[in-house]
């Protein structure tokens, strides 16, 4: 079997690539360890930054996000009850899309298999060889094993996949920071708490209230790396969530039975180079954003559109420029990102090592953004995402 481009991981990333490699007529095979049922029930973000709403219009992806997507022009900052709308469309002109990672996944899926492309689900023991030669990719499907070979392998296959395992650890530098805390997610079938998302300080920690649609809810709380779900009750959840919230918020919370319940720790991870040979990384493979500055997915999604923009280049004028510019092109970017998602958290979020002095810091840095037009716009300019340079 051959291909242009194989793609290891069927997330967003992975099907996006797959999505704009199609439309230029690049052939490419992508290979999921998982079924699709269950790349489908897992709850990740749910805020799409102007530019990723924009990708998926202008690609034809977009047709359902833009019918039932919400779009919000505004969210609300919350420092100890003390509360403060950051208007983005007026601060920017630029505005988000709440619309689910899981529906953004399905609609990339729907197409992929409308198109013809081939995915190959429950692939087991994905393995790259040759990657700085004559890439050829070997998996396991119903027993069997089976060889691609590839003119490249585009590594999309999220933090624990095979793809940045693959390159030897010498060639590969990583920068990493670890926080002391994860969140407690809940989805519930109630309406949202407010029209836009709020993300609230508190010293008993960090809340986010946000939403799925107009009756679905995504509720989070700051809570211990080693939490187990089965200490938290819905009861425990919501009285929780309420004492974190300001008053008029906590009075319009609707309590019901959540439908999903899980902790995800919180990390700061850069790879570099996202290059090695003919083996390219991108999305979750290449970085993770803690979750607070709604990053990691909209990023997911500019590196594969210039992974695209490098690969057409490639195969429609044999320039290699594209290619080997990728890695500087989309790191300088990333490194935005991460810096806005690390402030967002540090801002936040209530650390535990803090000490007074920490803690008033982080009220002035509330305080001097709600008096500052200028604060508010770098918060407004990054949370609606930074342009593609390049
Ligand atoms: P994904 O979505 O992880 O997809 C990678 C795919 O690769 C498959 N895979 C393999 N396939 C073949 N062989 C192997 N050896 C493989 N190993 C893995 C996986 O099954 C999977 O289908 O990465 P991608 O496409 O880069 O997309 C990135 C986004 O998913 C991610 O940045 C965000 O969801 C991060 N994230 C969140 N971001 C937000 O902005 N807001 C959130 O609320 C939010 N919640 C989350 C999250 C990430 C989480 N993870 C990774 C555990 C909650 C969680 C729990
Ligand atoms: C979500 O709805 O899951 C969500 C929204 C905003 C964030 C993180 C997660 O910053």
């Amino acid at each position: 079997m051959r291909t242009k481009v194989a793609i290891i991981g069927a997330g967003p990333a992975g099907l996006m690539l797959g999505h704009l490699l199609g439309r230029e007529g690049i052939d490419s095979l992508i290979l999921e360890r998982q079924s699709p049922g269950y790349v489908l029930q897992r709850i990740r973000a749910g805020v799409l930054e102007q530019g990723t709403v924009d990708l998926l219009r202008d690609s034809g992806a977009g047709a359902r996000m833009l019918a039932e997507g919400l779009p919000h022009t505004g969210i609300e900052l919350s420092f100890d009850g003390d509360t403060h709308r950051i208007d983005l469309a007026a601060l920017t002109g630029r505005s988000v899309m709440v619309y689910g990672q899981t529906e953004v996944t399905r609609d990339l899926m729907a197409l992929r298999a409308q198109s013809g492309a081939a995915t190959v689900y429950e692939a087991a023991d994905v393995a790259l060889h040759d990657v700085g030669g004559a890439p050829r990719v070997t998996y396991v499907k119903d027993g069997r094993t089976h060889e691609l070979a590839c003119d490249f392998i585009a590594g999309c296959d999220g933090f624990h996949g095979v793809s940045r395992a693959s390159i030897p650890p010498s060639a590969l530098t990583v920068f990493e920071r670890v926080y002391p805390f994860g969140w407690l997610g809940v989805l519930v079938d109630k309406p949202p708490v407010a029209d836009e998302l709020i993300y609230a300080h508190h010293a008993r920690g960090f809340a986010l209230c946000s939403m799925r649609s107009a009756t679905r809810s995504r509720y989070y709380l700051q809570c211990r790396i080693e939490e187990s779900v089965e200490a938290w009750p819905d009861d425990r959840f919501y009285a929780e969530l309420r004492r974190r919230l300001s008053p008029a918020a906590a009075a319009a919370l609707q309590q019901g039975v959540s439908i999903e319940k899980s902790v995800a720790p919180l990390r700061s991870v850069v790879v570099e180079p996202l290059r090695f040979g003919r083996l390219f990384l991108a999305g979750d493979a290449a970085h993770i954003v803690p979750p607070t500055g709604a990053k990691g997915l909209n990023l997911a999604m500019s590196d594969v559109r210039c992974l695209f923009e490098a690969f057409a280049d490639h195969y429609r004028g044999n320039s290699a420029a594209g290619i080997d510019h990728y890695s500087a092109r989309v790191l300088r970017r990333i490194w935005k990102a991460e810096r806005f998602s690390w402030w967002m958290t540090t801002l936040l979020h209530a650390f535990p090592e803090s000490d007074g002095f920490s803690r008033r810091i982080q009220r002035a840095d509330f305080d001097y953004l709600v008096s500052s037009q200028a604060a508010q716009t770098v918060l407004a300019e990054n949370y609606t995402g930074l342009p593609i340079e390049g």
